[in-house]
């Protein structure tokens, strides 16, 4: 490779080169292909079948965990976590050959302390971190000769704004400005990006308020401290406005057509062996 190139992914052997790389000036990927044993096909060109389904449910029901159990009950499927990390961890500092100072922020922290002033911020980093993730290609590993790639998603760029923006602005932490300024470059992002953004069903985590804040006790995320029973009323309003009642206006026919599976969050399924497996075949009947 040139110095300046940066292989992401190498396959080696005879059975397959999957070759995608990017410059460390220019990050905008070169298009590329992969061939394997099975024939030879161009992401980009999508033809290679990707599934992209969302786990939605409000703060601590259950999302995280239950994307594990289907991590280990499908294997073949690339479930991808909320980066919730990246959000409590952004770094920012001065760049160059002679300055080294580096600050970490906390964003997540930062948007609760201080809603009105950071809210905005926070729901565009978070929207648009995610963006960048969904539309990596599947990894490899995951990708099918047969059938379809499934990636599974914690949450998605839609709950983003039909939920936690959309509450934001409601409950007056995101201002009228700030909302049609995000609208604006959500609506042109995911119009844009077309069918490597669409999904293909959502999976409800449905579960009382009040289950949601005793699990949220119960996980002690330090950030979340503060969240009053109050603000997971409202989201879950949110969520089955959004989700089953269908009265949230949504601007995206694809989305409004994804079917929602919904499954009951407010029984104890982490350690429940037979309600793992009902939930379980639930998704996979749902295709
Ligand atoms: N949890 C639980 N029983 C369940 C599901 C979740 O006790 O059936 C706990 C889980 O161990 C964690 C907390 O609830 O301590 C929040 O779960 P998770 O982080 O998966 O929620 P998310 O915010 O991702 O929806
Ligand atoms: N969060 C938010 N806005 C978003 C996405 C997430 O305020 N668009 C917050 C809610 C939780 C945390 O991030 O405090 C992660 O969510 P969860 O705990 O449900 O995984
Ligand atoms: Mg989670």
């Amino acid at each position: 490779y040139p110095p300046n190139f940066v292989p992401l992914v190498r396959l080696g052997g005879n059975a397959a080169a999957l070759l995608r790389y990017t410059t460390r000036n220019n990050p905008k990927p070169h298009s590329w292909t992969m061939a394997c044993a099975s024939g030879t096909f161009a992401s980009e060109k999508g033809r290679a079948r990707v599934k992209r389904v969302s786990i939605e449910g409000n703060i601590a029901v259950g999302k995280s965990t239950f994307a594990r159990l289907l991590q280990s009950a499908c294997p073949d499927w690339e479930v991808v976590p909320e980066p919730v990390a990246k959000w409590q961890n952004i770094q920012s500092g001065a760049s160059g050959a002679f300055q080294f100072s580096c600050t970490v922020n906390n964003l997540l922290q930062m948007m609760y302390a201080n809603p009105q002033r950071w809210s905005y911020t926070f729901q565009t980093h978070s929207c648009m971190s995610r963006m960048r993730t969904q539309l990596q290609p599947p990894n490899p590993r995951f990708l099918q000769t047969q059938g379809s790639t499934v990636q599974l998603y914690e949450r998605s760029i839609y709950s983003d704004r039909y939920i936690f923006a959309l509450n934001s602005f409601e409950l007056g932490s995101i201002n009228s400005t700030e909302w049609t300024i995000y609208q604006d470059w959500h609506t042109l992002l995911v119009q844009e990006f077309g069918n490597r953004v669409a999904l293909e069903g959502i999976i409800y985590l449905q579960a009382p308020p009040q289950t949601c804040m005793e699990r949220l006790k119960i996980r002690a995320r330090p950030e979340e401290q503060a969240v009053q029973q109050d603000y997971l009323d409202k989201l879950h309003a949110q969520h089955e406005r959004w989700l089953l009642d269908k009265s949230t206006e949504v601007h995206f026919e694809p989305l409004r057509r994804a079917p929602v599976l919904l499954l009951d969050a407010s029984v104890e399924f982490k350690t429940d062996l037979q309600v793992q497996q009902d939930y379980i075949s639930k998704v996979h009947l749902h295709g």
